[in-house]
């Protein structure tokens, strides 16, 4: 690891249990850049705030502010990070180890997180009830996690891809986070998934950025 970088302007608009803020907040830490900590409280809606949306105008978090840039979406904001602070890479050097890292964190922000959006949650359980939007959430986390385990067998070494920690690592730890600590997810179908996420409990850059921590969290936090 490099030292921390020295003071920036970074700042991260982020909700405390929000899984796509988590995994910037980890690329932050890997990178030891510091970063103020501007929190949206979702639950209050100040996400569809006209000041936040000048910022995302799709109206999520996270956002990340870098001076006079302005970035937003998980995925696009940790490129630009790895772009712009290469120390500590979050890419393998090797493309087809590179080309799974990408499709690992994918399947996280595609075909799972957006299928467990609070928005889409409340539209689910005001049409159809609590018990359908956990049967819903329970379907498709699971079939993620199934593909994951697939996917990552082949590759894994200590973490997700190998020794190192890499992207993949960065979408898997919040997307198993919430699923043990908001859907109580049956894990032990998932060995792999499993085993990683005792890896990332037990690293600094990872335990700082989870969701109890954060200043916005809330005394109930998980
Ligand atoms: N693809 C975006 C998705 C962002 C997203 O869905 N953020 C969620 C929190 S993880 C959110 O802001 N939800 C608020 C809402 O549903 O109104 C990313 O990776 O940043």
């Amino acid at each position: 690891m490099t030292s921390p970088a020295a003071a920036s302007s970074l700042k991260l608009y982020s909700y405390w249990r929000s899984s796509c803020s988590h995994r910037v907040r980890i690329a932050l830490n890997l990178k030891r850049l510091n970063y103020e900590y501007e929190a949206v409280n979702l639950l209050k809606g100040e996400q569809f705030s006209p000041e936040y949306e000048k910022l995302n105008p799709i109206g999520y978090v996270p956002t990340l502010v870098d001076g006079d840039v302005v970035v937003a979406d998980s995925f696009a904001i940790i490129m630009y990070l790895e772009e712009k602070y290469p120390q500590n890479p979050l890419l393998p050097r090797d493309l087809g180890k590179r080309a799974i890292n990408y499709q690992a964190a994918n399947i996280v922000s595609s075909s799972i997180q957006p299928l467990q959006n609070l928005a889409v949650l409340k539209y689910i359980e005001e049409k159809s009830g609590p018990e359908e939007k956990l049967r819903w959430v329970l379907h498709h986390i699971e079939k993620g996690f199934t593909a994951l385990e697939k996917l990552l067998k082949p590759h894994a070494g200590k973490y997700a891809t190998g020794d190192e920690i890499s992207l993949a690592d960065l979408f898997l730890a919040p997307q198993i986070h919430g699923a043990i600590n908001r859907f109580n997810i049956d894990m032990s179908k998932f060995s792999l998934l499993s085993r990683l996420n005792e890896e990332y409990n037990g690293i600094a850059a990872f335990q700082d950025a989870a969701p109890a921590k954060q200043p916005d969290a809330t005394p109930t936090s998980t």
